[in-house]
């Protein structure tokens, strides 16, 4: 059972970079949830019920309706409030097209990029590479010019992606300090950093349902 009826449901997973931009959308929006973490090795019955096709972040609403995409529940979640106005209709495009960019072609070379051992065919640092050019050096360019994606202000965007640069970040975090993106690090240590991101990174407990 639900710890209240009328709470949406998150599953989440803390380290999911999809999770973390649903997580800080729905914090951001003010919208309460009862976030379920779950084990990817170990998927809830329920949260298979919800969504068969098994990934996290899904979102049950209490009228039943479930979201399982990162980017519904983004956008859910703005559509209930919107307080620092992160979606902007004027650059909607734009902010897609980052989006776009990130979840596709960014995100697989992410994925070689920490597992080069899976694409033996070529050494990380041909993957690293390749994502520089696609998206660190365009979000660089870009960054030089005003403090976020779209302008002075965060938008969703920024959010979206946060969690997907993090990451790469982290994968060798002496060459991305040292690496010519200066204004990204600033970015993505600006967002890191704040208070909102911090809230959504407390550990909790696996998700155990009721007996
Ligand atoms: N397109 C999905 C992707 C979500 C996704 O791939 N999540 C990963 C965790 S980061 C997952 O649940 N993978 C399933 C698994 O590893 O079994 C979204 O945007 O929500």
């Amino acid at each position: 059972m639900p710890v209240n009826d009328l709470l949406p449901i998150l599953y989440s997973y803390r380290r999911c970079p999809y999770a973390m931009r649903a997580r800080l959308t729905l914090r951001y929006a003010g919208v309460a949830v009862e976030v379920r973490e779950i084990q990817l090795r170990n998927k809830p019955a329920a949260l298979l019920q919800a969504s068969p096709k098994g990934t996290v972040p899904v979102l049950v609403l209490p009228d039943g309706r479930v979201l399982e995409q990162s980017l519904d529940i983004m956008a859910w979640a703005l559509a209930q409030r919107d307080p620092e106005s992160w979606r902007l209709p004027q650059f909607e495009a734009q902010a897609q097209a980052w989006i776009a960019r990130n979840d596709g072609p960014f995100k697989a070379l992410l994925d070689r990029y920490k597992y080069p051992e899976r694409v033996p065919q070529a050494p990380q640092v041909q993957w690293r590479q390749e994502a520089e050019a696609l998206m660190l050096a365009p979000m660089e360019q870009v960054l030089q010019q005003q403090a976020f994606l779209l302008g002075a202000r965060p938008c969703w965007a920024d959010m979206a992606l946060m969690p997907f640069i993090r990451q790469f970040s982290r994968v060798d975090s002496a060459w991305f300090a040292a690496a010519p993106y200066a204004a990204l690090r600033v970015w993505l240590g600006g967002l890191e950093g704040s208070d909102l991101f911090e809230s959504i990174m407390h550990k909790q407990p696996v998700w155990q349902p009721a007996p």
